[in-house]
């Protein structure tokens, strides 16, 4: 039996989800995406699983859609692609930004296309030193898709989002950090250590709050500050009746380390 396009292992909290077409640099065909979306839903649903991690086998962290596969092919009319992109590629970038725990990208090697897309849809961002970025999406004649027109602009800033998607270079980590794409870079052989003790301390952590403050960020680029206020003020509410803040402080006042639950 083939191995499975996303392997799946839970240890301490964490779930990872490692992207496995080592060959054609975790190229997105069916399989994988199938796997990525069913490998969320089970670390959401998973409440022994309190962080993500995700990141690629081999040399590659995601080469984005697989071209051999037939993607972006002439066949398929402008309603198929659109189509195929809202039922195959949009769940997964979603249930990505909707997760309700956090996740840690380990971008272990090249992230390009729909690649890169996955990548900025994490939490938290880290790198390898020899990870490169792409917007590969003009080299075939096509535009960025999964996101990265939303993210790049609001990561990067305007001057740098148009160079990146318009003229298609890869950009290595270094770049990517001075850029504000990446949170860490690490040495190869570091990045993923780092990468799991990074997501083990985020599953100690007060997981009811990760998942407030992620709904908090996703609206706020939409809210003008009055708005946000309001946002920041109801999820304070929620935040503020879990057990995991109740918690807190009283660890605070006993001066003890704090023990979250996640709930
Ligand atoms: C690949 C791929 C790949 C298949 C490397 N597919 N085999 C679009 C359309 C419709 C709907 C959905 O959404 C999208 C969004 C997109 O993602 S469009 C963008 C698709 N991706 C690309 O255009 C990137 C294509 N790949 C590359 O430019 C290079 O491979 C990069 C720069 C990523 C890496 O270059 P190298 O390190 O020099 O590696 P390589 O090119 O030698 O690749 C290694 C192998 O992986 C090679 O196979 P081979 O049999 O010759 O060893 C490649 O053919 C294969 N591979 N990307 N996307």
């Amino acid at each position: 039996m083939s191995e499975p396009a996303v392997l799946y292992a839970a240890e301490g909290g964490v779930a990872t989800l490692t992207m496995n077409r080592p060959e054609v640099l975790n190229a997105l065909n069916d399989g994988l995406l199938t796997g990525l979306r069913e490998g969320l839903a089970r670390a959401k649903a998973d409440d022994t699983v309190r962080a993500l991690l995700l990141t690629g086998a081999g040399r590659g962290f995601c080469a984005g859609a697989d071209l051999a596969a037939g993607a972006g092919m002439p066949q398929a009319g402008p309603r198929d692609v659109a189509q195929s992109l809202r039922e195959r590629y949009h769940p997964i970038i979603l249930a990505m930004r909707q997760f309700p725990k956090p996740i840690v990208g380990a971008v272990n090697g090249v992230a390009a296309g729909a690649g890169m897309s996955l990548a900025l849809a994490c939490d938290i961002v880290l790198a390898g030193e020899s990870a490169s970025f792409l917007q590969a999406f003009t080299r075939i004649g096509l535009v960025p898709d999964c996101g990265s027109t939303w993210f790049l602009p609001r990561m990067v800033g305007d001057v740098r989002a148009r160079a990146l998607v318009m003229l298609a270079d890869k950009i290595g980590s270094a770049d990517a950090l001075q850029y504000g794409l990446v949170w860490k870079v690490y040495a190869d052989d570091q990045l993923l250590p780092e990468a799991m003790a990074t997501a083990m301390k985020m599953a100690q952590m007060p997981t009811r709050a990760y998942d407030l403050i992620k709904q908090g960020l996703s609206v706020s680029s939409g809210n003008g500050l009055g708005d946000q206020l309001e946002v920041e003020a109801l999820l304070q509410g929620l935040a503020m009746a879990t057990e995991d803040h109740k918690e807190g402080v009283t660890a605070f006042l006993k001066k003890r380390p704090a023990q979250f639950k996640g709930r």
